[in-house]
């Protein structure tokens, strides 16, 4: 890990990412709960907000949208990815380069490994291919390990969330994304594993106010680094609102409890599904 490569995509150190890539992954069915979200302006606004430190997209959208908002927003170029249709063994395709994306304006890319999948040895090295020209570049590398396939699927062990941290450092990025492992326990063993280099948490479908703030509260203080979310933010009807709770968890070291008193909901929890 290089000191300072993710200054941009940083504040204080740590970051929240925005993530608006689930049209390619998951579909447009993750913008039904609010369907003004399927136009991406929409979710450009709520990456204006000052709490959010960049938003991953993919090239299209990038493309489209990153030119009427590049004076507030800054662009996390997820480069691969791949839609919910493809039913073979987990894998990505490398959808654009890290000169391309540098040309729109982007001052870091993502990119996925599926650790464990019959394809890991292919991904690792388009991640290898982009890791070092995003460092020709001057910008910072955020790896999504989400070990599954095979015999995996979508193990959120304690063992397995702490090998995908520690393949964020043994490879090269400077900010490695992971699934929550379920306790924060798992999570100091994650955070442990990858020595140094940051971790963020991804954010998983939408929970209630209070289950999503405390599990944020829980991995930041088992040395999280942030937040990688997408729908806990854009499938909510107030964005900006857990915006302002999550700038005060995560940057200003406010508990769940006190960043809850500033939301409508006061932190009740609703019927909506748990972390996943
Ligand atoms: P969420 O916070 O909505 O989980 O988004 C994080 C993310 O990594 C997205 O970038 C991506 O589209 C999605 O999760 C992929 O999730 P999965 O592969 O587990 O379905």
């Amino acid at each position: 890990m290089l000191p300072h490569a993710d200054d941009a995509i940083t504040r204080d150190g740590k970051a929240l990412i925005l993530a608006y890539d689930h049209g390619l992954e998951h579909g447009p069915v993750d913008f039904e709960p609010v369907p003004q979200t399927i136009d991406p302006e929409t979710v450009f606004e709520v990456a204006t907000h000052d709490a959010v430190t960049a938003l991953a997209v993919q090239k299209g959208v990038a493309e489209g949208y990153y030119p009427s908002y590049e004076d507030d927003v800054t662009l996390l170029a997820k480069l691969n990815g791949t839609s919910n249709l493809w039913m073979g063994e987990p894998d990505s395709s490398v959808n654009w380069s890290v000169d391309y994306a540098a040309d729109i304006g982007a001052d870091a890319v993502g990119f996925t490994v599926y650790g464990g999948s019959n394809n890991e040895v292919e991904m690792t090295e388009e991640f290898r291919k982009a890791h070092e020209a995003a460092r020709a570049n001057d910008m910072a590398v955020v790896m999504w390990s989400y070990p599954r396939g095979q015999g995996l699927k979508n193990d959120t062990s304690a063992g397995t969330i702490a090998y995908a941290a520690r393949m964020g450092l043994e490879l090269g990025a400077d900010i490695t994304k992971i699934k929550y492992p379920g306790s924060g326990e798992a999570m100091e063993w994650a955070c442990r594993a990858a020595a140094g280099t940051k971790v963020v948490m991804s954010g998983g479908s939408k929970a209630d106010d209070r289950a999503f703030l405390e599990t944020v509260e829980t991995a930041m203080n088992a040395g999280a680094s942030g937040l990688a979310v997408g729908r806990n933010v854009f499938q909510r009807e107030n964005p900006t609102e857990i915006l302002d709770a999550l700038e005060a968890v995560i940057f200003e070291d406010a508990t769940a409890d006190e960043a809850l008193e500033g939301l409508s909901s006061g932190g009740e929890k609703t019927a909506d599904a748990a972390l996943d």
